[in-house]
Parts: structure tokens; C-alpha cells; sequence
């Protein structure tokens, strides 16, 4: 079993980054409403208590509140990252002080040590997982099976992530439940179409210090993600292209009047791409022979796979840091053609990300926190497999946050919802 150290035990201006991240963690509960409310529930009623918790998420100042929020209802969490560029070692240091919590997370690891801490997580030998990619799910099946029949269930974050259980679902492999938090209204809605869409184009505009203004915006994909990059990046008065493989999701992009043509076009006329497909060479060499000098490459998948990288530096004869996060990539022609963040989710990944905006984040989290409960309480109701969160914890999460806008919404009369339940009702 892996010896890899928590985060305390590897800074060297420990106390420093503790305030830090502290308080990069006390301005994004500020405006977490929904987090705020759970807190109260959770410290009052203890209901994770006995629980172990190990996780694989992106350790900013959102995600730790989660992550003090489930600690607060009685469980012992270890967490590491789910990307190796994404974690704020503030952040990773202030949680790690707290007596409930081990964080592993760093910034910057290689390889063996990202999955090094994935095993030091696993030798908490948690009860619940809580995944954004599935890595955990994965490290745990494959590694540390005997560690599955203690397992009560696990959460499931992201797009990436669920796809990959229902595969190995499809398998029958996968051995313990999950629910799909990724697929749930209050996550699918916000997250994934308002959180990647503002995040995606804030940070690369933050990373280049560049406008979309008259551009070319290339996205690729046009899933719930691709649809808030879309719709954002016209907002910014950008001329969107879109390219696709579904043809009801690339008919859907043509009525919204976006320009839909195959990625090899698109890259002769491209001024930023993004990709958001969760599937691997979407732009590849092919592409590269078209695009324009100074093109931008942004992916805002979870993993790094999305931008053929490797036929890129194939064809590069020069690559230079043009600034931080971006690494330009000289063609024989004299073109540079510049990537974000490694390729990796630049919403995330880039040096001066800061991931989804609170407020989304505040609904994603919450229905984590509450699927958690779930496993706590009912667990033993589940089978082995991808669940659907239940449409009541979605709901409740949607009434905390409404009530805490101040927003109010109408209820059925009896009379309604008795029309709604009947078949029989003609004119
Ligand atoms: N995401 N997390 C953040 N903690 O700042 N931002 C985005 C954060 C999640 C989001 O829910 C998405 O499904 C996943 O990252 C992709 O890895």
C-alpha cells in the first residue's frame, strides 16, 4: 500500500497557506446557500457518522467546503485530486488541518505520485466514494477488491466519469452502486452547460488576456457542455461553429444558428477552438495542417485526450511557454498554434483556474452531499450499478436554494394534480 504523504506533511510554508485557503474557502461559502444549509442539517444530526469517506475531486476552495460539509456530519474523509492540475495546495493544506480530514492533494504531480495518492486515499478504506472521472471507482476495483464487500456506494460527478461506470455497468463489472450525480436536473442544467460555458471561455480569455469579439469560436461538441460554450461565446459576440457526430445535436446547433461543419473545416477558419466531446482526437494532425496562425486550443473535457498533443509536438519545430498556460507549438511554415493548460480542462487546469463558478458548484455539491446521506440511510436498497439520483433529493436541493433567493413558486391545486395524474380528461 502506497506511503504517499498528505499535503501537510510537504509544504513548507504550512501555516501560510493554511490562512490562504482558509479564506478562499470562507469568500465561496458565502455564496453557497445550499452548502450553508446542509451544514446546519448535517452538524446537527450527524448523519455520516461511522462513515469513511475517500474521494477524487478537484481540491479548490468549493469542492473543500463539500468536503468539510460531509465531515461535519460525522465522517472521516481522505480526498486527493482528479487531475493533476487542478488542485489549489491552499486549499488542500486548510483542510488537511482539520482532525476528519486527510487531503493528499498537490498541484503538479506526475504520474506515479497522482496515483500514489489515490492508493494513500484507499488505505483510509472508505466506505462511500465520491468520484469526479471515476478514478477512484477504478483504483478500488481493480487494486483493492476486497475492499468492495464494506463499500456501502458511491457518487459519480462528472459527464466523463458516468459514461465510463455505465460501460463498466454494461459489463457487469461494476460491484458496488453509484449514483450518477452528473445526470441529475440541478447538476446537468447548471453545471455542466452554465458553469463549463462561463468558466471555459473566462479562463482562457483570463489566460491569453484575448477578446472573442469578431472571432471564430470552434466548439467541439455540442452536448450540455458544448451548448453553454456555444451559447457564451456568441453572447461575447463571437461567430460560433459547432461540429458534431449526432446528427439531432448537430441539427439542434444549426436551428440555434450556429454554423455546424466537420472539424477539418473548421480549422481553416477557427481563431479558438474548444472541445468538449469526452472522447478522444477530436482535433488531430489533419486539423493542424489547416488552422491559422495563433490559433488558440482550449479543451474543456475531462481528460487531456481530446487535442492529438503528441501529433502536434510531432509536427512542431519549435514549442516555447508563450505565456503562463500557454505553450506554442511553431509549424514548418512558420504558424504557431498555441495550447491551453497541456491540453488538460482549462477551466481547471490552466495556472490561474478557479473552476466552475460558486453558485453552480453550491447545486452540484449539494446534490452530492444529499446522494451521500442517501447511501448512509438506504444504501442497502441499491443494487450494484449506476443509479439515478431520486427526482425528491434533486427537488429538495432546488427548494433550499429558491428559498434561500427568495424566489417563490406556485403548488397544484388538487383539481391539477388530479388532471395530471388522469388519462380520462378529453375537452
Ligand atoms: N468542476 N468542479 C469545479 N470545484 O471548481 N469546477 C468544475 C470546481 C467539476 C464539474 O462538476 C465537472 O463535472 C467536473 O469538474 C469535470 O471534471
Amino acid at each position: 500500500m502506497s506511503a504517499y504523504p498528505p499535503i501537510g506533511e510537504q509544504l513548507d510554508d504550512l501555516e501560510d497557506a493554511r490562512t490562504e485557503g482558509r479564506r478562499k474557502m470562507d469568500w465561496a461559502l458565502q455564496h453557497m446557500p445550499i452548502l450553508q444549509e446542509l451544514r446546519e442539517q448535517f452538524r446537527e444530526s450527524k448523519p455520516l457518522e461511522g462513515q469513511t469517506l475517500g474521494m477524487a475531486m478537484h481540491v479548490e476552495a468549493k469542492t473543500a467546503n463539500l468536503v468539510e460539509l460531509l465531515a461535519l456530519g460525522g465522517a472521516e474523509v481522505a480526498i486527493t485530486g482528479c487531475n493533476p492540475l487542478s488542485t489549489h495546495d491552499d486549499v488542500s493544506a486548510a483542510l488537511d488541518a482539520n482532525d476528519h480530514i486527510t487531503s493528499y492533494a498537490k498541484r503538479g504531480v506526475g504520474d506515479d505520485d497522482y496515483y500514489a495518492a489515490i492508493e494513500s486515499v484507499v488505505s483510509h478504506d472508505p466506505t462511500i466514494t465520491v468520484d469526479d472521472g471515476m478514478d477512484m471507482v477504478y483504483a478500488i476495483h481493480e487494486d483493492y477488491p476486497e475492499l468492495i464487500d464494506t463499500i456501502v456506494g458511491g457518487a459519480e460527478e462528472t459527464t466523463t466519469g458516468v459514461h465510463r461506470l455505465r460501460a463498466m455497468d454494461d459489463d457487469g463489472e461494476l460491484k458496488y452502486p453509484v449514483f450518477a450525480v452528473n445526470d441529475t436536473p440541478m447538476k446537468r442544467l447548471f453545471d455542466n452547460v452554465h458553469g463549463t460555458g462561463e468558466s471555459s471561455l473566462s479562463t482562457i480569455a483570463m489566460t491569453t488576456n484575448l477578446s472573442y469579439a469578431g472571432k471564430n469560436v470552434v466548439v467541439g461538441g455540442y452536448g450540455y457542455c458544448g451548448k453553454g460554450v456555444a451559447k457564451k461565446a456568441a453572447g461575447q459576440n463571437a461567430n460560433v461553429i459547432v461540429t458534431e457526430v449526432e446528427p439531432r445535436r448537430a441539427l439542434e446547433a444549426h436551428m440555434e444558428g450556429y454554423d455546424v461543419m466537420p472539424m477539418n473545416e473548421a480549422a481553416e477558419v477557427g481563431d479558438v477552438f474548444v472541445t468538449t466531446t469526452g472522447n478522444r482526437d477530436v482535433i488531430t494532425r489533419e486539423d493542424f495542417a489547416e488552422m491559422k496562425d495563433g490559433a488558440l486550443l482550449a479543451n474543456a473535457g475531462h481528460f487531456d485526450i481530446e487535442i492529438d498533443l503528441d501529433a502536434l509536438s510531432d509536427l512542431a519545430v519549435d514549442e516555447y511557454e508563450a505565456r503562463d498556460g500557454v505553450r506554442a507549438y511553431e509549424m514548418a511554415d512558420g504558424r504557431r498554434l498555441n495550447v491551453l493548460a497541456e491540453g488538460r480542462l482549462v477551466n481547471l487546469a490552466s495556472p490561474i483556474a478557479l473552476g466552475h463558478p460558486v453558485e453552480v458548484m453550491d447545486q452540484s455539491f449539494g446534490i452530492q452531499a444529499v446522494c451521500v446521506r442517501e447511501l448512509v440511510e438506504h444504501g442497502d436498497e441499491y443494487d450494484a450499478g449506476v443509479h439515478d439520483v431520486p427526482d425528491e433529493l434533486d427537488r429538495e436541493v432546488a427548494e433550499i436554494k429558491l428559498d434561500a433567493e427568495g424566489v417563490e413558486i406556485d403548488s397544484l391545486t388538487d383539481a391539477q394534480a388530479e388532471y395530471m395524474d388522469s388519462w380520462s380528461h378529453g375537452t
